[in-house]
Order: C-alpha cells, then sequence, then structure tokens
C-alpha cells in the first residue's frame, strides 16, 4: 500500500505540473524539496495552514524581455532575458545570471527555487532569485558580448536595485560579463551601488568572490569526510567542468593535499594520473578565462586521455565535485562512482545529479552534499560583497575566507541537526532542504499573506 506521504506528495506534485507544463527541471527540483519537507509540514501544521508549499512553489514575479543587439556584422541578433524573484521573505532577491543557448523559463525556475534555500542555508539575509538568457557567448568577440549586456540590462535595471534584486554571475556570466552589466546599469541611474556582486576588486567586488563556489565546496566535503574521521589528504577527485566552480575547487584541493584528475567541458573530459597541479591549472585558467579554448588542448599539452563526448565519474576516485550543469551524474554515473570506492560527492553545480543518482549514493549510503548545502559558498560570498558595498569597506583575503569557511561548517551542521537519522546516517538532502525551509517559512507566515 502506498504510504499517505507518498500520496500527498503525488497530488501536490500533479498540480505543480499541470500549473507549470513543460518545465521539467522545476518539476525535478520542487519534487525533491517536496518529499523532503512533506514529513515536516505534517508534523508542523502551521505551515500546512498557511499553505507554505503551495507558495513557496509560485514566484513572486517573472519578468520576460526582449532583448535585440548588433553583431560585428551589423546585424540585428534577437534574445530572450529573464529575471525570476521568487521569495523575498528574508531578504532582497538574489542570485545568479546564466547566459547559455539551453536557457528557458523551467531552468531559471529551478534554479531560483534552489536558491530560496541555498540561500536560507548560508545564515545571510538574503531571497532567492535567479536570471538570464539564451545568449551563447561562446564565439562571440567582446564587442558583441558588451553590446548584448548593454541591452539586457537596458531592460534589467527597472527590476533590480541594491535593496530589491542583486544579481551575479553563473554560467557564461564571469567577471567580464559582471564589468559591462554593472557599467551599463551605473549609466542609466547615475548611481554608484552594490547592484551586482561578483564585482572586479578595483570597483567594489569582495576578495575571494571567484573562489568562493569552489573553494565552499571543498570545504564542504572536508567537513562530511571528517564525520568519518578522515580528511582530503591524498585523496583523489573527478572534477567536472572547466569554468569557475570547477578551477577553484581544483585549486582548494591541491591546498588540502588531495589531487584532481579530471576536468571536462561539453566536448569531453580529460584524466591525468598525475593529478592537476598549480602549474598545470594556471594553464587551465589561462586557456578558459582568456584564451576561451577547449578543454582538449590540455590533454594536447600534458600528452593525457582526452575523452569525447563523456563525463569522467566512470574514472576512479574517492570524491566527485560535480561543477558543470544539471543531471550531468545519472544512475548509470552514480553506480560507476560507488563501484570504484568514490567515497563523497559535494555538488559545486546546481543539481548536477538526477533523482535516480541520488538515490544510489542514498542507498550506498555515501557522503553525497547537494548542491544548495555544497556550492553555497558563492552567494554566501556575495552575501559578504554587499555587506562591504553597505560599509564602503573591503575586507581582507583572509577574513573574507575564514567567515566563508565558518559559514560552510555552519551549513554542515545545519545538515547534521535535521538530516540525521536513528542509525546515524546523515541525509544531507533531507537535512538542507528542512535547514533551508523553516527560516524561509517562519519568515512567509510572520509576513503575513502577501
Ligand atoms: P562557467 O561558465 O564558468 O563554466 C561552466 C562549465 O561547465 C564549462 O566548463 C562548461 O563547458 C560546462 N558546461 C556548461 N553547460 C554544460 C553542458 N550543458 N554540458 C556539459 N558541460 C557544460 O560556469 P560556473 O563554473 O560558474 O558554473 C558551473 C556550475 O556551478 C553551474 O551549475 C552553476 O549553476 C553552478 N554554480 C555556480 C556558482 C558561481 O558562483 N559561479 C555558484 C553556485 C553554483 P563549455 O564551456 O563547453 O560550455
Ligand atoms: O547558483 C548560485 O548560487 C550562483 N550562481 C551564485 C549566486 C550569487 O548571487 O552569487
Amino acid at each position: 500500500m502506498e504510504n499517505v506521504l507518498d500520496v500527498k506528495v503525488g497530488v501536490f506534485m500533479s498540480k505543480l505540473i499541470a500549473k507549470n507544463p513543460g518545465e521539467s527541471e522545476f518539476h525535478q527540483a520542487a519534487k525533491e524539496v517536496v518529499e523532503s519537507i512533506m514529513p515536516f509540514v505534517e508534523e508542523n501544521p502551521k505551515y500546512k495552514h498557511a499553505r507554505i508549499l503551495e507558495r513557496i512553489t509560485e514566484p513572486e514575479r517573472v519578468i520576460m524581455f526582449r532583448v535585440p543587439w548588433l553583431d560585428d556584422k551589423g546585424e540585428i541578433q534577437v534574445n530572450r532575458g529573464f529575471r525570476i524573484e521568487m521569495n523575498s521573505a528574508i531578504g532582497p532577491y538574489k542570485g545568479g545570471l546564466r547566459f547559455h543557448p539551453t536557457v528557458n523559463l523551467g531552468i531559471l525556475k529551478f534554479l531560483a527555487f534552489e536558491q530560496v534555500f541555498k540561500n536560507s542555508l548560508t545564515t545571510l539575509p538574503m531571497g532567492g532569485g535567479k536570471g538570464g538568457s539564451d545568449f551563447d557567448p561562446k564565439g562571440k568577440s567582446d564587442n558583441e558580448v558588451m553590446r548584448f549586456c548593454q541591452s539586457f540590462m537596458n531592460e534589467l535595471y527597472r527590476h533590480i536595485g541594491g535593496d530589491t534584486d542583486i544579481p551575479a554571475g553563473d554560467i557564461g556570466v564571469g567577471g567580464r560579463e559582471i564589468g559591462f552589466l554593472f557599467g551599463q546599469y551605473k549609466k542609466i541611474k547615475n548611481e554608484f551601488t552594490g547592484v551586482l556582486t561578483g564585482k572586479g576588486l578595483e570597483w567594489g567586488g569582495s576578495l575571494i568572490r571567484p573562489e568562493a563556489t569552489g573553494y565552499g565546496a571543498v570545504y564542504f566535503a572536508e567537513e562530511m569526510i571528517k564525520t568519518k574521521g578522515d580528511d582530503l589528504k591524498g585523496k583523489i577527485a573527478a572534477v567536472s567542468g572547466s569554468g569557475n566552480v570547477a578551477q577553484y575547487s581544483v585549486e582548494k584541493i591541491n591546498q588540502l593535499g588531495g589531487k584532481a584528475v579530471t576536468l571536462s567541458d561539453s566536448g569531453g573530459y580529460i584524466y591525468d594520473p598525475d593529478g592537476i597541479d598549480n602549474e598545470k591549472l594556471a594553464y587551465v585558467m589561462e586557456l578558459k578565462n582568456i584564451k576561451r579554448g577547449r578543454i582538449k588542448e590540455y590533454a594536447d599539452k600534458y600528452k593525457v586521455k582526452y575523452v569525447e563526448g563523456e563525463r569522467p565519474w566512470k574514472e576512479k576516485c574517492d570524491i566527485a565535485l560535480p561543477s558543470a550543469t544539471q543531471n550531468e551524474i545519472n544512475e548509470e554515473d552514480a553506480e560507476a562512482l560507488v563501484k570504484n570506492g568514490c567515497v563523497a560527492v559535494s555538488e559545486g553545480a546546481n543539481m548536477p545529479s538526477t533523482p535516480e543518482a541520488v538515490e544510489v549514493f542514498l542507498k550506498a549510503k555515501i557522503l553525497f552534499g547537494p548542491g544548495k548545502a555544497a556550492n553555497a559558498g558563492g552567494v554566501a560570498v556575495s552575501g559578504l560583497e554587499m555587506t562591504q558595498n553597505s560599509m564602503r569597506l573591503p575586507w581582507s583575503r583572509e577574513e573574507v575566507d575564514n567567515r566563508l569557511r565558518m559559514i560552510m561548517t555552519n551549513i554542515h551542521e545545519t545538515c547534521v541537526k535535521y538530516g540525521k537519522d536513528k542509525s546515524g546516517f546523515i541525509n544531507y538532502v533531507i537535512g538542507a532542504n528542512i535547514g533551508g525551509f523553516i527560516k524561509v517559512a517562519d519568515a512567509m507566515i510572520a509576513q503575513g499573506v502577501v
């Protein structure tokens, strides 16, 4: 017989799917949270009476807009821009912008939804939002990227502000794009405020923000491993992606005595059994951030294996740090990781594991840190950038890094508090979902039916 809670989740999800057709990633993210939280809501009727689950899955506001721009040939291009303002119960909307050809409403709603819980877990006063465009920065000149960003901001500026909604980077949006977006906002509004995070150090950015997501995901992995009385020394790490999150994950693994052996991009992955040391990492940073080349070039340069069209999960590793994109670890990948002795997965990316993959990790009882906990270091340091902007005082590298480390440790403790079962197993999925939910839900109740 089906359990009553399963039936309730089923009914809730049927309504959500009917109301948000075709948004498969949003359905996936919502289902995971609703499954985790339903028992807690049933035990705490105040959340049921206030219909928090119904309200928290409905964005406060969705903005969609046309982004026309001129390419280098003088031809007109048209993209679509979005900003999802998901929840402002505990602070202004906060979350990144993604520029990638696959971007659509459902993907951004999943990301904005995850962001609400993630931001709550950081303990900082930030609501949740996400935005972006189906613009593809690949193969575009700097001038084309600038013209696109300016056009994007020509509309976005009316919806954001330092106390309203503060965007940042995500896939396809790094320091270059934040610069162009900030310049245009400043020109339109004639004000220099902390309206975006991930800014350059000379103009209001925070030390450690570029590093924060990757460092944070490795700190989280370390906290998980510590619960087994172990540390990262000598551990072999499989990392996917080769952008912002992947690069600084490798840097922190190296600092903590581990060895990263893989990196990837949408073309394939490299496997370097000797480890991606700091010198090779500097090459990757130059290749990806300046030359904007492909990871295959690493294999050509260092004469290591390159596997086209594949992801690195079948390589033997102790820890996995998926740092590219959603649904990049499927059931078969998860089984291969577990079979090869992987003891911890710390999600640098947002929702990189499919529900089937998560099931495999939880069944095998390995340490599984879901993205909303493990990759919260990025937005946490964005929050610290906002604090410094408000104070008009920059903090030292050490100060920001110490705070980041403390925040990741606190998030880990929250997951343990709400996710540890009677047998002592820590279900970080349940821990992160309930831990992130409570503060937002209580704030929503306190603020009435709005
Ligand atoms: P970048 O744009 O810097 O790098 C993205 C990397 O992932 C690239 O190597 C890219 O390869 C690869 N990738 C992107 N899409 C796909 C795809 N569909 N299939 C295969 N590979 C893909 O982005 P970030 O490093 O900033 O972001 C990576 C992940 O981390 C995302 O899930 C993001 O949401 C998440 N994240 C980012 C934070 C941040 O602060 N930046 C904070 C928290 C989470 P290619 O170049 O070939 O496209
Ligand atoms: O997914 C994320 O947390 C981010 N892309 C970072 C968001 C932010 O506001 O720094």
